[in-house]
């Protein structure tokens, strides 16, 4: 049950901090773009949804937006390929997305940032110290840690990425691990995970939200913040968690080959017959029906295209330790013995359940391709 009350007097708290930035406003922002006050609210209805939240509240996801600027961010990064920064900022025209984030208030963001060396390093120092205790922190990228912190020194200083990320976690608000990397591990964490690559979560006690991806979709990114805004308790999240409205459904539950999968009609080698009329992609390695992230239903770059609807699998990359336990990313999980990322870190009975549910999932699924392929292949 969504709490209307709680929900305005938190807008109503937002609205009484000042706005971070100087001579800027979303309208002002929106007009300058072209983008119409009806294309925003277009965009704040789609959100709501988006974040699984009554329609009625379209008119607070929008003002919630709106006073983006009263929050403070601290971005940093860690080991990565800065992929999650350009997710969202390397669109070729603006969207809203993108316009939300320039908007809001970024006090340290290494990419976007025109300082660099000391300057930086006291701008982020100075940032920490003004918003002590209030800032959003989101971090992209692995942590080395242990023997092997000094991997990822930062700055004039020689400081380490453990070290920077630990002091920034100490005076958040709220945290959010953006990017499988900083979610997981991600790619530096793989086997044999050379310089002890770790998730943020190993770096603080603090509950850590987790938005992975290799990289997330601008939405995520976006939808978290909108989350942040909105309320004060933290979202839903899984056993891993991540924003269960987001990473509530696996790939292949809204999967737009679906239907070629319950029919059994197959994909059997890139630039075949079934690859040009868009059949499953399970044969040559999709991994959509173990992992979960709702890019089958919102895509990327404004709704445009997704892995699967350009053509290959969906590798699995917004689960933990996916580079090892997803590959042979162009070969079928059913073909080959597989660590499953579902028994990493579950607990709970309600977990083992889910796992339990899951794993035969995947058999069944399994069974499922062979047996309708068979079919297939006899008619
Ligand atoms: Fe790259 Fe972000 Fe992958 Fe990692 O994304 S897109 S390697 S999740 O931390 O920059
Ligand atoms: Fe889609 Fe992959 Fe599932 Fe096939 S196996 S329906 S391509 S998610
Ligand atoms: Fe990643 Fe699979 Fe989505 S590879 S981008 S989770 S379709």
């Amino acid at each position: 049950m969504v709490d209307y009350t709680q929900i305005k007097s938190r807008l109503a708290e937002l609205e009484k901090l000042p706005s971070l930035k100087s001579n800027n406003s979303i309208p002002k922002a929106l007009e300058k773009a072209g983008f119409t006050r009806r294309d925003f609210m277009k965009w704040a209805g789609a959100m709501t949804a988006f974040l699984a939240l009554p329609a009625s509240l379209t008119p607070m996801v929008a003002r919630a937006a709106e006073l983006a600027d009263r929050l403070p961010v601290i971005w940093l990064h860690m080991a990565e390929c800065t992929g999650c920064s350009e997710s969202l900022l390397r669109s070729d025209t603006p969207t809203i997305d993108s316009l939300i984030f320039d908007y809001i208030s970024l006090e340290y963001h290494e990419t976007v940032m025109a300082a660099s060396g000391w300057q930086a390093e006291e701008n982020l120092e100075s940032a920490m110290e003004k918003h002590k205790g209030n800032y959003v922190l989101m971090v992209e990228g692995g942590i080395p840690m242990g023997d092997t912190e000094s991997y990822l020194t930062i700055g004039p200083h020689g400081k380490t990425g453990y070290k920077i990320a630990q002091e920034a976690s100490n005076n958040a608000k709220a945290i959010l691990a953006i990017g499988t990397c900083s979610s997981f591990g991600g790619i530096q964490a793989a086997r044999p995970n050379p310089s002890n690559a770790q998730p943020l979560s190993k770096v603080t006690n603090k509950t850590v939200i987790n938005v992975p991806g290799c990289p997330p979709s601008e939405k995520n990114i976006v939808g978290n913040v909108l989350q942040l805004l909105l309320f004060k308790e933290l979202p839903s999240l899984d056993v891993y968690n991540r924003p269960k409205w987001a990473y509530g459904f696996r790939i292949h539950d809204l999967c737009e080959r679906r239907g070629h999968f319950d029919a059994g009609e197959f994909v059997q080698a890139f630039g075949d017959e079934g690859a040009k009329k868009g059949y499953c992609l399970y044969k040559v390695g999709c991994k959509g029906p173990y992992t979960f992230n709702n890019c089958s239903r919102e895509r990327f770059n404004q709704h445009t295209s997704w892995p699967i609807q350009a053509g290959h699998g969906c590798i699995g990359c917004s689960e933990p330790s996916f580079w090892d336990a997803m590959g042979p990313f162009e070969e079928p999980m059913a073909s080959h013995k597989f660590d499953t990322v579902f028994g990493l870190g579950a607990d709970s009975v309600s977990d083992k359940i889910g796992i339990g549910v899951l794993c035969l999932t995947g058999v069944a699924i399994a069974a499922h391709a062979v047996i309708s392929s068979t079919q297939k292949d006899k008619e």
